[in-house]
């Protein structure tokens, strides 16, 4: 190679200013600096939290293009997806006598996409975002055993940490605060969980709902923006109306060091948490989590229900674009009257609402929240599938 050519690749390397020479001597440069970029964001992502927060956003943020040959940034994903599927939840409950619930939690802390070459480490209950849905009966015993690290997997993984590392990280200890439980902390007092710790407590479900839980270890609000919550459901005594379909789903707020869309590894913004100023509205965890082939589907005719809550920090104005909600059980309360032809509902920090409607007129119906950008340019959209005979006494196009 000739001094002039290698003159212009060190150009090249220090800018992303392409200057002529061979397209290969282009590519290997192009590489070079890609090569750089990941081994930094790498750098960034072995980070302490309080290195993190000396580092400036704008330190962080590294937009590259592709060089040829070259492969998405994937900064060893430790899961192909993070989002629960939206019918992942028990059954009705069918039986007329309390008993004892157990659910085996565990924690887990994992690398995954947000939104394809965006990856982010969630901080989850058994690995998805929301966690499991908790299904019990109003008279029951509701067992919680909480492990922190998936329990025999000692050996994998970013469990391989050790126990400064996982301080430094800021989750030497997880927990978990109920807010069916009636007593102190909702039960994390008694569920601070360590490094390869397990523990147990029981509460009696008294006031039937819909409930949400999160993690209650310190600092709280990042261990909840990392994706720590999920929702527990308390039956009434009789039973919920039967219905034909039910859904689970929880908007997310996430705060990263890039702008929304930024590629590469995105660490927590506390910055941006502080200023509640998220990034990223998500149902269940990613940017089309539910959506495609992972969207809600029913039939025209059937009945569905959905349980729709917010684990994190901002509200949500939860709205179906082309459905008016039959029944809204406000605040995760059943013991009051449903709302009834309701368009909107606002969801608090730490709430969650119940509602029932009708597939009436098949295609597809948008969840959104309905503060606009977030379900345009931040992630909070989701989709709805009904499928059936059309219904034109309903919805019809007169002309065009
Ligand atoms: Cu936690």
């Amino acid at each position: 190679m000739n001094k002039i050519c290698s003159l212009l690749l060190l150009s090249i390397a220090l800018s992303s200013t392409i200057i002529g020479c061979s397209d290969e001597a282009k590519n290997k440069a192009m590489a070079e600096k890609y090569n750089a970029v990941q081994a930094e964001n790498a750098k960034h992502k072995a980070m302490s939290a309080q290195e993190m927060a000396a580092h400036s956003d704008e330190e962080m943020h590294h937009d590259m293009p592709m060089p040829a040959g070259s492969t998405a940034i994937t900064h060893n994903i430790d899961t192909d997806e993070i989002g629960r599927n939206a019918d992942d939840l028990p059954p009705p409950i069918n039986r007329t006598q309390a008993q004892t619930v157990s659910v085996n939690l565990y924690t887990e802390e994992l690398v995954a996409e947000m939104m394809p070459e965006v990856t982010y480490q969630y901080w989850t209950y058994n690995g998805k975002v929301p966690g499991p849905f908790i299904r019990a009966r109003a008279g029951d015993q509701v067992e919680i055993n909480l492990s922190h690290g998936k329990p025999g997997a000692a050996h994998q993984g970013h469990n391989e940490h050790t126990s400064a590392e996982h301080a430094a990280a800021g989750h030497s200890a997880h927990s978990i605060d109920l807010h069916a439980v009636v007593g102190p902390g909702g039960g994390a007092p008694l569920m601070q969980v360590g490094q390869g710790e397990e523990k147990s407590f029981r509460f009696k479900a008294t006031h039937p709902g819909i409930y949400v839980y999160h993690c209650a270890s310190p600092h709280v609000p990042s261990h909840i923006a990392n994706g720590m919550y999920g929702m527990l459901l308390v039956e009434p005594a009789e039973g919920l109306a039967k219905v034909d379909r039910e859904f689970y789903v929880m908007q997310g707020d996430f705060y990263t060091t890039g702008k929304y869309g930024a590629k590469g590894f995105q660490a927590l913004s506390k910055e941006k948490l502080l200023a509640e100023q998220p990034d990223y509205f998500l149902f269940n965890g990613r940017v089309n989590s539910l959506n495609g082939e992972r969207a809600l589907k029913a039939k025209v005719g059937e009945k569905i229900r959905l349980f729709v809550g917010v684990g994190s920090h901002v509200a949500a104005n939860f709205h179906i674009i082309g459905a008016v909600f039959d029944k809204l059980y406000k605040d995760g309360t059943f013991s009051n009257p449903p709302l009834k032809d309701v368009q909107t509902t606002n969801i608090s920090p730490g709430s969650a609402v119940m509602i029932e409607f009708t597939a009436e007129v098949p295609g597809k119906y948008l969840l959104i929240d309905h503060s606009l950008s977030r379900a345009i340019d931040k992630g909070a959209l989701a989709e709805l599938i009904i499928e059936g005979p059309e219904q034109p006494e309903l919805y019809q196009q007169v002309s065009n």
